[in-house]
């Protein structure tokens, strides 16, 4: 038997990807950008073993058995690496062995904190690893994974830029910024809720593309305007301009949410008062020092510098005190750096 462990980082986009291009190679209608936050507290565990014994292959995600061969994503990174593993004539093992492998998320799976990047990115990562391949294509077949798990395979301020080929060829992930471009920055993961999202992003962004009028706008005007911005900002470290976009990408995104037909829900009554509070605080403050971002689920997302987190952690406690009891909705503030 031979085994592999690799950890994979997740990542939260402050331009959000929404809505496919082509739903086989997972090819997005717009491009987005993102930033990938330190494995210490978040990140997706993943060990594969290949066995001349296994008679199948299998995989459990946070201990439970889930479904591989009939699962065709995971099907195609697979093949996908097997084509690598053959093409580069890697001879760590005999390709038909089957391969069991086990993945885990330190944080809550499906609860819109970007866990699929995170799993697919690993997942690719680690059988790169297995196989013994190079690793220049692996941000391409983690794509085909989860769209976002492109993201996850760079550290720092990451785009993922759409392209404009039908064969996928030219939709890839590149690094913008490193992390320490930008020490300062911090991240605050509040934990609204950890439940299981009811509607999937993959199901929620093809019902957005089929009904929602305002996500061609937002795709072919806001996006590409708002990535030249964003990436400006970043160079610059000019964190208002940075925190304006990545509050208004959020909004917008939401807003496409409730323009699908039938609406999309992911932000709830706590989510909403996360935002005032925190327009509240940069009023009080007389200035951008904090900035939320939402993705498909309630659980928020502040982005802000290292100078500003005891004061924003302190308040938090204060505004949304966690009461412990079990069904309440609670905010849990996580600090996180970047990576
Ligand atoms: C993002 N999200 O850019 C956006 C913001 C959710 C909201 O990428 O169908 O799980 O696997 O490509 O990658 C979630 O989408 O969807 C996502 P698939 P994925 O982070």
């Amino acid at each position: 038997m031979i085994s592999e462990t690799c950890i994979a980082p997740v990542n939260i986009a402050v331009i959000k990807y929404w809505g496919k291009r082509d739903e086989e190679l997972i090819l997005p209608i717009n491009s987005s950008l993102s930033m990938t936050l330190s494995t210490d507290q978040m990140c997706a565990k993943t060990t594969a073993a290949a066995s001349a014994t296994f008679k199948e292959n299998r995989m459990w995600l946070n201990g439970e058995e889930v479904p591989f061969e009939g699962n065709p994503r995971m099907q195609k990174c697979l093949d996908a690496l097997k084509r690598l593993a053959e093409a580069e004539k890697s001879k760590r093992f005999p390709l038909e062995w089957k391969l069991h492998i086990c993945s885990e998320n330190n944080f809550p799976t499906a609860a819109g904190l970007a866990s699929s990047a995170a799993g697919y990115a690993c997942l690719v990562y680690t059988l790169a690893n297995l196989y013994g391949v190079e690793k220049s294509e692996l941000s391409s077949i983690a794509r085909q994974g989860s769209g976002s798990a492109c993201r996850s395979i760079y550290g720092g301020f990451v785009e993922w830029v759409a392209g404009i080929k039908n064969d996928g060829s030219d939709s890839i992930a590149i690094q913008v910024q490193p992390a320490l471009h930008w020490p300062e920055m911090r991240v605050l993961i509040l934990v609204v809720n950890d439940s299981r999202k009811k509607t999937s992003s993959t199901n929620g962004m093809l019902n957005s593309v089929n009904t929602s009028d305002l996500i061609k706008h937002r795709a072919n005007v806001c996006v590409p305007q708002r990535i030249l911005q964003i990436k400006e900002a970043i160079a610059r470290k000019d964190f208002k301009t940075f925190g304006e976009i990545t509050m208004r990408d959020s909004n917008q995104f939401h807003a496409i949410c409730l323009d699908t037909y039938p609406p999309c829900a992911y932000m709830n009554d706590t989510s909403h008062a996360i935002v005032n509070f925190i327009h509240q605080y940069n009023e009080t403050r007389g200035d951008v020092k904090v900035a939320y971002t939402f993705d498909a689920g309630p659980n928020a997302c502040l982005y802000l510098l290292e100078e500003e987190v005891a004061n924003v952690l302190s308040l938090l406690n204060k505004v949304f005190p966690n009461d412990n009891s079990e069904n309440s909705e609670y905010v849990k503030g996580i600090p996180i750096d970047l990576q």
